[in-house]
């Protein structure tokens, strides 16, 4: 619990998809001591067992320090979601809407499949989602509870906040 996973991503050799494929693990932390909103390395504890997180990440990072997701006008992208911490988490994607492909390493059929702007993961849960990249732009891609982006930082440091970003 202290950061240290990762994911395991078996490829389906039924699947066609061929664009972007992006791999997100949501966790928090309770972080004693940030500076700016930075965990220096050997500099503070991270308390796995306290429920006043205040330190919220994208594939260990906290924004402004996570990694963008490029993509290409037209491309389908496959954005797969891992949530491996304690809080649940309803991810929400800005000027685009997006289905649901797979629950839980499941594949959905497709006449199952839900549109959605914003799909909740709760602690332990893995969700694909795909869609088009059909509106050129910078589109926030976060977690909804504002306290989950805004933080109790002393500064404009973001939490678990990212964006799509098209290349030109
Ligand atoms: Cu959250």
């Amino acid at each position: 619990m202290m950061g240290l996973s990762g994911g395991l991503i078996i490829l389906d050799p039924n699947d066609s998809h061929t664009g972007p494929d992006y791999f997100m693990m949501l966790h928090e932390f309770h972080a004693k001591g940030l500076d700016k909103g930075i965990v220096r390395p050997g500099s503070y504890s991270l308390d796995p067992l306290s429920d006043m997180f205040n330190f919220f990440t994208i594939n260990g990072r906290c924004y402004p320090f996570t990694t963008p997701l490029p993509v290409a006008s037209g491309d389908r992208v496959k954005l797969r979601l891992a949530n491996v911490g304690m809080n649940a988490h309803p991810m929400h994607l800005h000027g685009h809407q997006f289905v649901i492909s797979a629950s839980d390493r499941n594949t959905i059929a497709l006449a199952n499949r839900l549109t959605k702007n914003t799909i909740p993961v709760a602690s332990g849960e893995t969700f694909d989602i795909e869609g088009f990249a059909n509106n050129p732009g910078i589109w926030p891609f976060h977690c909804h509870i504002p306290h989950h982006v805004a933080n109790n930082f002393t500064d404009s440091t973001g939490g678990m906040f990212t964006t799509v970003i098209y290349k030109r």
